[in-house]
């Protein structure tokens, strides 16, 4: 039965009095949103359970998303649009007295992830199940999510984020899925009857327990699942004669050491550690996911030598690459297949994203770890590595260095993103110019000994929620002027091209961009206490702080701007609001060092009274998804302003241009694609191309100084990180200066200083024309139908994985 407001009414006030005892007056805001979500989960049950029942005949192939992070935000919001009641409820409460608003304000991000990558496993969950397509998430439930970021005195402060100290609505756990974990012991092969088995002893065991959280398809019954894994101890090991005994520690110690498996997600995002907790967590929700997974297609009558044929797992990143050398044991060891069709059962399932080439983020563990935490883990990867490398020797002989490079154990090290390319069937890149560094330089080697292995897969955002719900207001003007069929099919945006010569529909850009920066304004002035002007530019850098990200060039040039404000205070310029967000790795300190320098220009500038009303200078605390979407949709300009070559896709440069902000970008990862897209009338592009960037490191003809030198301007403004101008403390910035002029500038700042001033110069000119500029980003708009996730998912659902909606659709 259709829910009518009447039936939402009647169903609200009974959930809440059934959960809370009183009546609605009665409760806080909180109880009213964790009665209203419990609700709104109940109303996709019944279509979860008949998914599952499809499901269940293994008609359709499912696809398994395996990941250590999905950053979901708020799904209060998400869930309403896509199950199509959000007006119903918001008059349903309005007729309570309730602002749905306030509700949805009041939940908790689901921040299980850092960044770009947990985030884009959000955005691929949410196209999946909008396309019909079988696909689930697979990762872990972290007790503590990414942590909050506080600001206190201009530098970073982490808080640990207790998501979970009110209770999650979304999720349901299922005690009677649980799987068993095994790590350390001894492995015994002994011959039975003729074949070799392998005999696992004196190992620890942890439970998996799994936690399902809803995911709802847009307006189309499918409901898919995103399943993430608990670690608890096993009670039945809870050692009551110790306890009794007193010792009381030595238990609760060994309980909360297991279940510290799950407790914490690893802040880093592009440095990797080799710490044994992670290869823990690795290990854990790969193999809890893989026997789940089997046990339920087994239970459905699906034959394991077609196991490839009904079920894809996909890993995004190296993460999760621990399930070739597990769904291998499972098969040989469990299964009792041969190794031959283990293999190929084995590569056919698996397919792997690289998300980055950065050097110092490749995972590999020390061979020693392997070895004592997952014994026969160990022996399979030694197996495939001696198997891989006897055909490399066959294809180069003689060729050592080559081969030790390619080998997957190799220094003592198991390297994990060569035994994801060797033990799947597909690799892709997250962008064009991204997957052709992949195959021509990164992994060229791989490229030559597997050509067909090697694909693209550029990079999409989900257009539900990072339009359609995030700005309600522009989603009214699209569907006042195009019709509403750009929601089920994003590519119509480009319809919108064509109202751009009205006049009206200008002004309207305009307006609904204000209303949007009035809002934000009024935010920053809640959470800092500072007043901007909406009619300034905002001019936005939101991301992880991270060195190949840039912040310091955009500092640099607010500096410089400062300089020549102060030289001439009647300036010809478009005010500005410079608006920064990030966080920073706990234990990187140049980008800890870069969050205190923002503040300190901040500070400086914005109490500056003959700057003051030209410049503004913003960081915002606790960058997260649900601010992002506050600040993007409020957004004139996005800095996209990364060292070419160092950003393998970038996401939130889509999210910009779908909200109609301009972009200054370096031709770096999906920027290109947008240039592509939107064509260079329509984008502001500088900075050294791709081919400099590798020339500059070929020929290590790189020298900071000597621009430092030539360049008084330059000069100048690095000498202003250390002449006290921004802190008392004048080796406060040393690191950064160092970093620049030192140790010659990794990141190719002072190379592209002169060519970024330009291009702001040109946003300043080109913003003075108001209605060309909301062209532009009405011609942004239109183009930004293509990074929608959901052309994503197709071409992953086609190319990799075989799958096929439930249903047909555009
Ligand atoms: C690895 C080992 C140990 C600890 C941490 C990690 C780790 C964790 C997270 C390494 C990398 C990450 C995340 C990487 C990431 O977010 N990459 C981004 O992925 C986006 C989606 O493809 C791209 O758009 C971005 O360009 C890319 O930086």
């Amino acid at each position: 039965m259709p829910i009518t407001t009447e039936i939402f009414k009647k169903d609200f006030e009974e959930k809440f009095s059934k959960m809370y005892a009183k009546e609605l007056n009665e409760g806080s805001d909180l109880e009213r949103y964790q009665a209203l979500g419990t609700l709104v989960r109940d109303y996709a049950t019944k279509d979860w359970i008949e998914t599952n029942n499809k499901y269940k005949s293994l008609e359709n192939k499912e696809v398994y998303y395996f990941s250590m992070e999905f950053l979901l935000g708020r799904l209060l919001g998400d869930s309403l649009l896509n199950l199509g009641i959000r007006d119903i409820c918001k008059e349903g409460l309005r007729e309570l007295d309730i602002d749905l608003e306030i509700l949805e304000e009041i939940e908790q991000d689901q921040g299980l992830g850092n960044g770009g990558l947990g985030r884009l496993a959000a955005c691929f969950l949410d196209s999946m199940a909008s396309l019909g397509i079988p696909g689930h998430g697979c990762g872990i439930r972290y007790k503590y999510g990414f942590f909050d970021q506080k600001i206190i005195e201009g530098s970073q402060v982490e808080v640990a984020d207790k998501w979970l100290q009110s209770k999650n609505v979304w999720e349901i756990r299922k005690e009677d899925k649980c799987e068993i974990v095994k790590f350390g012991g001894i492995v015994t092969a002994r011959n039975i009857d003729g074949r070799l088995k392998f005999y696992h002893d004196g190992y620890e065991v942890v439970k998996a327990v799994p936690y399902d959280t809803p995911v709802i398809g847009y307006e189309n019954n499918v409901v898919n699942t995103l399943r993430l894994w608990s670690a608890e101890s096993i009670e039945d090991n809870f050692d009551f004669s110790s306890f009794n005994r007193g010792e009381y520690d030595r238990e609760i110690n060994n309980k909360s050491y297991v279940e510290s498996i799950s407790y914490i997600l690893y802040p880093e995002d592009s440095f990797y550690e080799g710490k044994l907790l992670r290869l823990k967590q690795q290990y854990f929700f790969v193999s809890a996911g893989l026997q789940s997974i089997i046990r339920n297609y087994k239970k459905n009558g699906g034959s394991i030598k077609k196991l490839h044929e009904k079920i894809s797992i996909h890993i995004n990143d190296t993460h999760p690459t621990l399930a070739i050398p597990e769904l291998m044991r499972i098969l040989i060891d469990e299964e009792e297949l041969e190794w031959d069709e283990a293999w190929n059962i084995t590569k056919n399932t698996v397919s792997y994203t690289n998300h980055t080439i950065l050097a110092e983020a490749l995972e590999k563990w020390p061979v020693n770890m392997v070895q004592e935490l997952l014994p026969r883990i160990y022996m399979i990867i030694e197996e495939i590595n001696k198997r891989y490398c006897s055909m490399l020797w066959d294809k180069y002989p003689g060729e050592w260095h080559k081969i030790s490079s390619m080998a997957i154990i190799s220094d003592n090290y198991v390297k994990m993103a060569n035994l994801a390319i060797v033990g799947s069937h597909s690799v892709n890149g997250v962008a064009k110019l991204h997957t052709e560094i992949l195959k021509n330089k990164e992994m060229a080697d791989f490229y030559e000994f597997y050509p067909n292995k090697f694909n693209n897969k550029t990079n999409g955002i989900t257009h539900r929620r990072w339009l359609i719900r995030s700005n309600p207001d522009l989603t009214a003007l699209l569907k006042d002027t195009i019709g509403d069929e750009f929601i089920k099919n994003p590519m119509k945006l480009v319809n919108f091209k064509e109202h751009l010569k009205n006049k009206n529909v200008i002004e309207s850009l305009y307006k609904i961009k204000y209303k949007n920066k009035e809002k934000l304004a009024k935010e920053i002035y809640k959470e800092k206490g500072i007043v901007v002007d909406p009619n300034s530019i905002f001019d936005v850098h939101v991301k992880r702080i991270h060195a190949y990200k840039r912040q310091t060039l955009n500092c640099l040039r607010i500096m410089d701007l400062y300089n020549r404000l102060l030289e001439n205070p009647n300036l010809d310029m478009v005010p500005r609001t410079f608006i920064f967000g990030g966080k920073a790795a706990p234990g990187y300190h140049l980008a800890k060092n870069t969050i205190q320098l923002i503040n300190a220009i901040a500070d400086k500038v914005n109490n500056d009274p003959i700057v003051k009303d030209k410049i503004k200078v913003i960081m915002m605390d606790n960058y997260r998804v649900s601010l992002a979407e506050k600040i993007i949709r409020a957004a004139d300009v996005s800095e996209q302003i990364s060292t070419t070559t160092k950003e393998a896709s970038g996401t939130s440069n889509m999210k910009f241009m779908m909200n109609g902000a301009i972009t200054v970008a370096t031709l770096d990862g999906a920027n290109i694609e947008i240039r592509d897209e939107v064509t260079d009338d329509n984008i502001i592009i500088f900075g050294l191309t791709s081919d400099e960037v590798l020339n500059y490191y070929k020929t290590c003809d790189y020298s900071s100084f000597d621009i430092y030198n030539n360049d008084s301007r330059i000069k100048k403004v690095l000498d202003n990180l250390i002449d006290g101008k921004y802190s008392e403390d004048r080796n406060k910035f040393r690191d950064i200066y160092d970093s620049l002029l030192i140790y010659n500038d990794e990141f190719f700042v002072l190379r592209d200083f002169n060519d970024y001033i330009k291009a702001q110069e040109r946003v300043d000119k080109l913003y003075r024309d108001k209605e060309k500029w909301q062209r532009i980003c009405g011609i942004n708009i239109a183009h930004s139908g293509i990074f929608s996730s959901d052309r994503t998912i197709r071409e992953y659902s086609k190319e990799i994985w075989n799958t096929k909606a439930l249903y047909k659709s555009e």
